[in-house]
């Protein structure tokens, strides 16, 4: 008898990009994340379900335990912070940069910086590591926002195309980090259900690996 593995995802760009990879280590989600209304979804395989949850909340999953495995940002796990989950694979997937972005048409900025950002503790790390002592503004979204009305000197946030700034008159300034989606995966999961675990990694890597033209 097979134990059952929970797979943590997010809707979007992550269940997107991560199904391809699912579907080569044999795994076919029944229903459709952005049509129902299920949090936990079946699978093709007995043993195997998905839970749909927050992209920020993935590493929590997993780290407790109520998701075996997961996908999640490198952005989200830089801001999770410590080593509480495995990270055994890069799935080069969902990828984007951590910048930082400041307004094309910028008044001089002052010496003590107001920062705006939903990655509190990345941007920190970033700042300390300059030894530069910087304000820090949370937000939960729309930073693009916060120098065009005076909230901030500058946003620490991902850039694809750049499109999103570009539209709201700032440009990328810094690069702080590159980011693509990871597997993480629970640390019991990994010792007590090795076997099953084992075979997923190896399955979705070798997917990782065509894609990449390896
Ligand atoms: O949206 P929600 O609040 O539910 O959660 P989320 O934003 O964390 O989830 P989601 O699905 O939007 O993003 C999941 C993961 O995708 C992130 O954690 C990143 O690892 C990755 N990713 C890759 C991105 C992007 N590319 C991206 N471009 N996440 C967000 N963006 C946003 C960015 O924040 C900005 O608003 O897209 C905009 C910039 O895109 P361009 O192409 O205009 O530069
Ligand atoms: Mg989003």
């Amino acid at each position: 008898m097979q134990e059952t593995l929970t797979i943590a995802l997010s809707k979007g760009r992550i269940f997107k990009e991560t199904l391809p990879l699912l579907a080569h280590a044999g795994i076919v989600p029944i229903d459709d994340p952005e049509t129902s209304r299920k949090l936990i979804l079946d699978t093709n395989r007995e043993d195997v379900k998905l839970v749909i949850i927050r992209a920020t909340d993935v590493p929590t999953y997993v780290e407790y335990g109520a998701a075996d495995l997961g996908v999640a940002g490198k952005d989200v796990l830089m801001e999770h912070g410590g080593d509480s989950v495995y990270e055994p694979l890069d799935l080069n997937i969902a990828r984007c940069k951590l910048m930082v972005a400041g307004a094309k048409n910028r008044p001089e900025t002052p010496a003590r910086l107001r920062i705006a950002t939903k990655f509190v503790n990345s941007t920190r790390r970033y700042y300390a590591e300059q030894g530069k002592q910087v304000e820090i503004i949370k937000l939960y979204g729309s930073m693009e926002l916060a120098p065009l009305v005076g909230l901030a000197d500058y946003i620490v946030d991902l850039v694809d195309t750049g499109n999103t700034l570009k539209a709201n008159g700032l440009e990328p300034l810094e690069h702080i980090a590159d980011v693509s989606s990871r597997l993480v995966v629970n640390k019991a999961s990994m010792k007590m259900k090795h076997r099953q675990v084992k075979k997923l990694i190896d399955l979705i890597a070798e997917a990782v690996n065509e894609r990449r033209g390896v």
